[in-house]
């Protein structure tokens, strides 16, 4: 299905979930292209996928091909954009370019949110959110992703950030641009591998319907932006922060030696960590992804059912 205005394609499932009014989760790309090597990524975005059809909800995986946004990916592409090389990482700044010059581009969760929000989806799951780096006053390195967040209606279900950012300048941060912080089922905001940060959420929630609740009347409300659910890793998956912490320092003092920057900070540390920890690291992120792809199916069926 194609609309005449937007270059948008809605593969057939995701058309007849919006439809009948049906649960959807996005989900993102660039974890695909950036985020894990292959066939890990490939495997793991498969199982996402299945995870949510499980729950009730409709996956819709969005990515941009052939000057398209592609929201819901059928196998064939799922398989080439984890092959393939060159994929672009595309925040706001870089997906109006990408998609009128023809490029092939993976969605990062700020690029996820607008995609989601032009094909009417409300829900989006992922593994981590980018933030606000470690020696960001003098690197001036903040994810779009934060300021995403605080403008485009869509509640994005992570494991907190990483543990390579600076998390007490990430929430104050998100405190400033008005995102609420939910931690589930928790008080600490969690740390992507670890459960814990030793940080309290502002927020808490227990419940998916408690979300769903919020977001409603968020937007009743008139309040621009989403909502940050910072969902923990699993116990059986998580690293623990005292074994991971001496892994991303190394991880850390590495691209600072390098001199690497802007876009290729994170996914040269995600990289690196996986390395160190022999894989554990990855291990983990797939765990937390499925984690939170059963908690956006919860999430995104309450909404339909509550909205
Ligand atoms: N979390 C992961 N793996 C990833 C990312 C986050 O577990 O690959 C990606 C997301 O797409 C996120 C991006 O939006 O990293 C943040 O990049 P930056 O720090 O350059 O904004
Ligand atoms: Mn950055």
């Amino acid at each position: 299905m194609t609309s005449p205005t937007l270059p948008l394609v809605l593969s057939p499932e995701v058309a007849e979930a919006r439809a009948k009014g049906g649960a959807i989760v996005a989900l993102e790309s660039t974890i695909i292209t950036h985020g894990m090597p292959f066939p890990q990524n490939v495997e793991t975005a498969r199982r996402v996928e299945a995870e949510v059809r499980s729950q009730g909800a409709t996956p819709a995986t969005i990515a941009i091909l052939d000057r398209k946004i592609h929201v819901g990916l059928t196998e064939a592409e799922l398989d080439a954009l984890g092959q393939a090389t060159g994929v672009a990482k595309l925040s706001r700044a870089d997906l109006a370019a990408c998609l009128a010059t023809g490029g092939t581009g993976a969605t990062t969760v700020a690029a996820t949110m607008i995609c989601a929000h032009l094909a009417g989806i409300k829900v989006f799951a992922t593994g981590g959110i980018g933030g606000v780096h470690r020696g960001a006053e003098t690197s001036f390195d903040i994810s779009a992703d934060l300021r995403e967040l605080a403008e485009t209606p869509v509640t994005v279900i992570a494991a907190g950030a990483k543990a390579i950012l600076d998390l007490p300048k990430t929430l104050e941060y998100l405190e400033t641009l008005g995102v609420p912080v939910i931690a589930y089922g928790q008080d600490d905001f969690p740390a992507f591998w670890s459960r814990a940060s030793g940080l309290k959420a502002p927020l808490r929630m227990d419940t998916a319907a408690e979300i769903a609740a919020a977001m409603i009347m968020r937007a009743r409300l008139g309040l621009p932006g989403g909502q940050l659910v910072a969902n923990p890793i699993p116990s059986t998956a998580e690293i623990p922060r005292a074994e991971i912490t001496p892994h991303i320092e190394a991880a850390l003092a590495e691209a600072e030696a390098k001199g690497i920057a802007a876009k290729a900070v994170t996914p040269f540390l995600l990289q690196r960590i996986f390395e160190l920890t022999e894989g554990r690291s990855l291990t983990a992120n797939i765990e937390l992804v499925l984690n939170n792809a059963r908690l956006g199916a919860a999430i995104a069926r309450e909404l339909a059912a509550q909205g």
